[in-house]
């Protein structure tokens, strides 16, 4: 057989349920609590939702099921970028809908939100699930981006559902697709379908938190194997003492990746985006601040560091924003051709020198010439700058290096500066699920069938008190529109889940921010070392430090 022996070990885990969803199928019943209302802008997310504004929380609780029998057949759709535990979502939804009736079906439809109204599906059966169990990656039926938010694309969900007598969709996804999800519940209550939709809090970037969820799943993991890499790194730097180590961690905008791994591990520096935002940091101002550490340390000998710089760093320096919208506008509108055409880069720069304004090239002629060009090379279908994809660790790290000549020049400075580049990403998003969101995961799915039997439509599946041992956790759910508000997206005010940023007077960031001078300036690293999945619960169990600070 093709599989390794952690993987197959990993088959025969069994992920632990919050104690009142233990013990059977017979015995879960539902308590409803209060009415909920929109974290904000209530009267217009009201009108928006007619049909499922205002309804009740959830919670299960051990007696009677009194859930009225009927042949369920659940759609279920994974959404988005990757996250570890996405498998087991599916396989708790499994397992406690074949444990409800064997004749309950489950469909997967794949390649994401599209597999719907393409109407591509496969149907579950034990021999294939069972492959997928405790498993990293989405490859069970694949994900995809597209979202589903159009009126006509909700109609031939809706054909497809009666075609196959759906009863009830389950979304996977982060917030954008979980606000998919409450329009689409919406629609369908709207049209008396019939057909249910319940989302599960699904993204490595841990932007999907509010009171409700305490966090999304595959954050766990990700940020562990981030901070796995990083400790040896820091082993590394600590035993060559040559090297400062720049390392960009995956999160497309909030920084919670960069604090957790920060916390984990305890760099010499980490970048924290909305902090930069709320200080209105420029770039050079961020390169003296890493620059400082440098110099302190190389004072006392040390040559060597770590520094971790978020993905979505860039977006929050007020300048840099500027800058990128004004590349997006001297591009717009087939010009890009015409830049394109110029022959030489020189030819390019005195193009670009002509187009931005004196405040944005200020900013532009600072950027070392990789990244200047990559800011032009690297475009999405609308034709923007990606973002993502700017080398930041280079572009600090180079910022970093002309602030120490300068320095050296005005006699301020004599220590050696080498550095090295990383990016994270990938290799976090699908790893073996920890145990955290292996139990997490299967909880959510298998909470999620409950309300899809109890009735529910336009719930997000809530496991609550994650930072107890599981059998203390708490299992039910909350309706969608209770999460959302009203923003400006695109030039139109639309509803839609609030995204969680770091809460700069939050415990994870105050924690972060009580320390990080000893760390910038002395030998702080810790090794959290790799992911254990068996041996004592005390390093098999843990929870992040985000969530142990937030809710321990
Ligand atoms: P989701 O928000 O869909 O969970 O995806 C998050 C993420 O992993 C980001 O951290 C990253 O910026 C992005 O996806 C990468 O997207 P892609 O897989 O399309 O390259």
């Amino acid at each position: 057989m093709n599989i390794s022996p952690l993987q197959k070990a990993r088959y025969e885990y069994v992920p632990k349920l919050p104690g009142m969803l233990r013990g059977g199928i017979a015995e879960i019943s539902v308590k409803e609590g209060a009415a909920t209302q929109s974290v904000a802008d209530q009267e217009k997310i009201k009108a928006l939702f007619p049909n499922t504004y205002g309804e009740k929380e959830i919670t299960f609780e051990k007696g009677k099921n009194t859930s009225p029998v009927k042949k369920q057949v659940v759609g279920v759709i994974l959404s988005g970028g990757q996250a570890p535990g996405g498998h087991n979502v599916i396989c708790g939804l499994y397992d406690a809908l074949k444990a409800t009736d064997p004749d309950n079906v489950l469909l997967g439809f794949k390649g994401g939100p599209s597999g719907l109204t393409d109407d591509n599906y496969l149907v579950f059966e034990d021999d294939y699930i069972d492959q997928f169990r405790n498993t990293g990656g989405f490859d069970i039926i694949g994900s995809g981006r597209t979202k589903l938010e159009t009126e006509e694309q909700f109609k031939v969900a809706a054909e497809v559902c009666k075609k196959h007598g759906v009863t009830a969709i389950v979304i996977i996804g982060g917030d954008d697709s979980n606000t998919n999800a409450a329009v689409l519940a919406e629609y369908f209550a709207a049209h008396k379908t019939g057909v249910q939709v319940i989302g599960c809090p699904k993204t490595i970037d841990g932007d999907l938190k509010n009171e409700d969820i305490e966090c999304s799943f595959g954050f766990d993991t990700a940020t562990k194997t981030y901070s796995e890499l990083i400790g040896n790194i820091e082993r590394d730097a600590n035993s060559a003492k040559k090297y400062w180590h720049f390392i960009k961690v995956m999160g497309r905008s909030a920084s919670h990746v960069a604090l957790e791994c920060a916390l984990e591990t305890q760099p010499n520096i980490c970048l924290i985006g909305e902090e930069v935002a709320a200080k209105k940091m420029s770039l050079s101002a961020i390169a003296d601040q890493i620059a400082d550490s440098v110099a302190k340390r190389a004072a006392k000998g040390m040559n060597f560091g770590v520094a971790i710089i978020p993905e979505g760093i860039v977006e929050f320096v007020p300048e840099f924003s500027v800058l990128i919208a004004e590349i997006n506008e001297l591009l717009a509108g087939g010009k890009a051709d015409a830049f394109n055409a110029l022959p030489s880069w020189d030819a390019k720069y005195a193009f670009i020198e002509k187009g931005l304004t004196k405040e944005s090239m200020a900013v532009f002629a600072i950027l070392p010439q990789s990244i200047q060009q990559q800011l032009f090379l690297d475009r999405d279908p609308h034709g923007n700058v990606q973002v993502s994809l700017i080398e930041s660790e280079k572009l600090f790290s180079a910022l970093v290096a002309d602030n120490l000549a300068q320095r050296k020049k005005a006699g301020t400075y004599n220590g050696k500066f080498s550095a090295q580049h990383h990016f994270f990403g990938y290799e976090g998003r699908d790893a073996f699920p920890s145990n955290f969101d292996a139990d997490y995961c299967y909880s959510l799915g298998y909470n999620a069938f409950m309300l899809i039997q109890y009735g529910y439509n336009g719930y997000l599946s809530k496991v609550s008190n994650l930072s107890r041992p599981a059998e203390e956790w708490k299992a039910g759910g909350m309706p969608i529109t209770k999460m959302m508000n009203i923003e400006r997206r695109n030039g139109q005010d639309k509803p839609v889940i609030r995204k969680a940023l770091v809460e700069l007077d939050g415990k994870p960031f105050k924690y972060f921010e009580e320390n990080r001078e000893k760390w910038a300036a002395e030998t702080c690293f810790k090794y959290p070392g790799a992911i254990q999945y068996y041996g004592p619960a005390e390093v098999c169990d843990l929870t992040t430090v985000t969530l142990a600070l937030e809710k321990g």
